[in-house]
């Protein structure tokens, strides 16, 4: 299953906190920036297990990304490769080619394997790359879930955007102050197993081939719906927010610290860099980025919006549980 693992699996007194990472190699660097982060702010006494799940990852992102292993925190490579699972949900991306299918890349979905490839965790995080922890990811993990499936924070571009605020009320069925973002994840992947989590959404993919506007958020929202515990804010603050509590911070807008100026939090974002192999790469890809991509992205942005828009407008929800 892994091609490369890196740290000794060390059987530790102290139990592992596993955090998990999607990436292709576009992503690489920005991943970098994230474990970066993570271990900066860990706890020496405290172990982490950092398994990135990829499609795509070249000898040159692999060698960058496995020094960055330190003596409390290992990091783990894992390729996923084809399953029927998988295959239904590439084939469904293959189709997504219009204007506001943005989210149209299956790595996007390979959050929802997590609790069937990895059997001997029973709770565990999901993060994205375009994030920076400012906090010790292990006081996220103790968060007791109680009784429910996973522990995420209320999406708050969908309360801020009407168009987005009635697609989730009528095209999922969802309140919009329930909806949150799937960027940040605390797993219960015990519970995650008990409802079959991924053949569930793959049925549903089957059954309604929905075009929806941020697929594998839509799905967990849908799914979890009323088991989801609504976390602190400051587990996935975003620019434009409040950032002096933040004990993570996500670019989640489509501004990127690392292709424009004036992002808020940028610093937090270059200090975690300088500790990468990449800082001088992304210091020199952030000069090449240009108007015409910020405009290109200005429209994308447009086009979801408008696909919410449209979509909120049916009658009926467009998928339902299952
Ligand atoms: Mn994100």
């Amino acid at each position: 299953m892994s091609i490369f693992n890196t740290g000794k699996s060390l059987i530790h007194k102290n139990r592992v906190i596993p955090v998990f990472l999607t990436i292709s190699d576009d992503y690489a660097p920005y991943a970098a920036c994230t474990i970066a982060s993570l271990i900066k702010h860990s706890n020496t006494k405290k172990h982490y297990r950092v398994v990135i799940l990829y499609d795509k990852l070249s000898f040159r992102n692999y060698f960058r990304l496995r020094n960055l292993v330190t003596k409390n925190c290992e990091i783990q490579f894992h390729k996923i490769t084809h399953s029927l699972y998988l295959r239904t949900i590439v084939n469904h991306c293959a189709k997504k080619t219009g204007a506001g299918d943005f989210f149209s890349s299956a790595v996007y979905y390979y959050r929802s394997f997590i609790a069937r490839l990895y059997p001997m965790y029973n709770k565990a995080i999901y993060i994205d790359s375009d994030t920076i922890l400012c906090d010790d990811i292990a006081n996220l993990y103790d968060i007791d879930l109680g009784d429910n499936i996973v522990g995420a924070v209320v999406d708050k571009k969908v309360e801020n955007v009407p168009e987005f605020r009635h697609y989730v009320e009528n095209a999922l069925g969802v309140p919009y102050n329930e909806y949150v973002n799937s960027g940040v994840l605390l797993i219960d992947l015990k519970k995650m197993r008990k409802i079959r989590y991924l053949s569930r959404m793959v049925n549903m993919i089957n059954t309604f081939d929905a075009n929806l506007v941020a697929p594998d958020q839509d799905y967990l929202n849908v799914i979890c719906r009323g088991k989801i515990l609504h976390l602190s804010d400051a587990w996935n603050a975003q620019p434009n927010g409040d950032l002096k509590k933040a004990k993570l911070v996500h670019y989640n807008l489509f501004k990127k610290p690392w292709q424009c100026d004036g992002v808020e939090g940028e610093d937090l974002f270059w200090d975690a860099a300088e500790k990468t192999g990449y800082y001088n790469d992304l210091l020199e890809s952030k000069k090449m980025h240009s108007v015409k991509e910020t405009r290109i992205k200005e429209a994308q942005v447009a086009a979801l919006i408008k696909k919410a828009d449209e979509l909120s407008k049916l009658k009926e929800p467009i998928i339902k549980n299952l």
